[in-house]
């Protein structure tokens, strides 16, 4: 299997507007993100994916860009964003972008050119369609509104959106739109950035012929469309090709037979993805699927592509709230879920915020919430006739709001991450879960984290390692062993809030070490047979 640098990394996403404010105006920005270099660095990870900071008015947190060639005002200038990549490069490690390129701000100059006639230039720049007996074209939603077409009067015309209004989507058929959106991304790698995480990149390729869908509510119509592959390619071979770059594409709703086109090393495509199957298939815990999910990736992807591993972003609630236990064993199970991720083949991602064991939230009410996906969903459920308190109810707890909440740096006011009011409320806990706290504690999440980088950049199994689950019949025990040339490393983790005891297969029973346990003091002696597994306990041991 081929090495390269980025298989062997382990990535931190900044979401800069809540990581750190440096201006007082409640809202983090690349100042922020300067002055915490140090603090990321020492973490030991090598790449930073930053969060989208072009110019926008910020409908969808800067997902929807209004000058890809310049950065929005609240993040801080071009300027400082040079100053910020030279500052991650003098510490020895890399920063991706987001790209954004399904869709636009409804304030870009395309857009504002595109709607303004049917025979302006860049009409073809996105995508219209007349209505249907008065009607939208076709029953589709999107993943904002109840429809994917927003009517416009000036040209008596409909335009679709995948996400909100407010984003147009970009007409992936226009040779013209692939021109421009090649040249900005040249712009952006001269720059000397290392590499695109790559927005909805499924979604660039839209069904033939715009046909109704069978149920408009299952939304995967949107996505893993025929032609994505040749857009993908034309841009490998336009663009990405030419540079030693990372590129990660969010692909939600493919498989692994369909991710390994997106990503097999035959076929110059993107390095690796972000697939959704457990974000999407798992609301909570659920160690079969969970096991199946990763069995199933591994044999469709390993040796032959690259895949990522994570379990909670910008999008997604925080992981301990939602697969761990945030509550009696929010320090183990937070460890328990990180040693997983680390061990298992792909590149693990690391979300501000989860190497401290940050969690979920709870808002008492729709309008402490600010993301455009939640708010809409709301208004959508009630106008349906949902009860206001019961659909709070249930979009609460995978809200993306849970996520967004300000990296809580210590005890003092707001977290330490603002002096203003900041964007969006503190989570209350933030004075037991800090980063200055975790800091001096040396068996701390934040301590862990570090350690299970050192070993990833100690023992290439981690990395390279073939992958085989040994677990044994128990539904809450997930074991499995990485082998790389003459080492072995056996994992095993209790997902569970019970003792629990695995039965060690025969071949497993004698490791020359314990080489991690996220309970201090776990004692170890040969011959293991049976192991003996607290709540949440995860450990590794070591073979040579
Ligand atoms: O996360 C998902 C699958 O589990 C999707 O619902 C997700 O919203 C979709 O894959 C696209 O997300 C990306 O594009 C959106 C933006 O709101 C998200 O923050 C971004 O991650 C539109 O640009």
């Amino acid at each position: 299997m081929k090495r390269t640098w980025w298989k062997e990394a382990v990535v931190y996403q900044v979401y800069w507007r809540s990581f750190y404010d440096t201006d007082g105006d409640g809202i983090g920005d690349l100042q922020g993100v300067i002055e915490k270099l140090d603090y990321i660095k020492e973490l030991g990870v090598d790449v930073i994916w930053l969060n989208p900071c072009y110019d926008s008015p910020d409908v969808d947190n800067g997902y929807d860009i209004r000058d890809y060639y310049s950065i929005m005002e609240k993040a801080g200038t071009f300027a400082l964003w040079q100053q910020l990549l030279a500052e991650v490069h003098k510490r020895g490690m890399k920063l991706i972008m987001d790209l954004v390129v399904n869709h636009t701000s409804d304030e870009h100059s395309w857009f504002v050119e595109s709607r303004s006639s049917k025979s302006n230039p860049k009409r073809d720049y996105y995508i219209w369609k007349d209505a249907k007996a008065g009607a939208p074209p076709n029953n589709w939603r999107s993943y904002f509104t109840p429809s994917a077409w927003e009517y416009d009067e000036t040209t008596d015309a409909y335009y679709f959106h995948s996400f909100a209004v407010e984003q147009p989507d970009l007409n992936w058929e226009n040779p013209n739109v692939r021109k421009e959106i090649y040249q900005m991304m040249r712009f952006w790698l001269d720059q000397g950035i290392d590499g695109f995480r790559l927005d909805a990149i499924a979604l660039l390729a839209k069904p033939n012929g715009f046909p109704d869908a069978e149920n408009p509510d299952d939304i995967r119509y949107l996505t893993n469309n025929p032609g994505i592959h040749k857009f993908l390619r034309e841009m490998n071979e336009e663009v990405l090709c030419h540079y030693d770059i990372l590129t990660v594409g969010e692909a939600a709703f493919v498989t692994p037979k369909e991710g390994l086109l997106y990503v097999g090393e035959d076929r110059d495509e993107l390095h690796t993805i972000f697939h959704f199957e457990i974000c999407d298939e798992m609301p909570k815990w659920d160690m079969l699927r969970f096991k199946e999910i990763q069995q199933r990736w591994y044999q469709g992807l390993w040796g032959k592509g690259w895949n990522s591993q994570f379990l909670n972003n910008h999008d997604h609630t925080r992981q301990v709230s939602r697969y761990g236990n945030d509550r009696e064993y929010r320090i183990e199970s937070a460890k328990l879920l990180a040693t997983m991720i680390h061990t298992l083949p792909g590149t693990p991602y690391i979300y501000q915020g989860e190497e401290i064991g940050m969690t979920a939230v709870y808002f008492p009410s729709i309008e402490e919430y600010k993301d455009i996906a939640v708010k809409n969903k709301y208004t959508e459920e009630v106008a349906k006739g949902g009860s206001p308190k019961e659909v709070l109810e249930t979009l609460r707890p995978l809200a993306r709001d849970n996520s967004r909440t300000p990296m809580q740096w210590d005890d003092s006011g707001n977290a330490g991450f603002t002096k203003g009011e900041p964007w969006i409320q503190v989570n209350p806990n933030y004075t037991e879960i800090n980063v200055e706290k975790d800091l001096a504690d040396s068996n701390s999440v934040l301590a862990f984290y570090k350690q299970l980088i050192q070993l990833r950049k100690q023992h290439p199994v981690m990395v390279y390692g073939e992958y085989q689950d040994v677990s044994d019949g128990d539904l809450h025990i997930y074991a499995y062993a990485r082998t790389w040339e003459d080492v072995c490393w056996l994992i095993v983790l209790n997902h569970s809030d019970c003792d629990r005891s695995f039965s060690v297969p025969k071949e497993y029973r004698n490791p020359d070490k314990l080489l991690l346990a996220n309970y201090p003091e776990t004692s170890f002696a040969n011959p293991l047979d049976t192991i003996l597994l607290r709540p949440h306990e995860a450990r590794i041991y070591a073979f040579q």
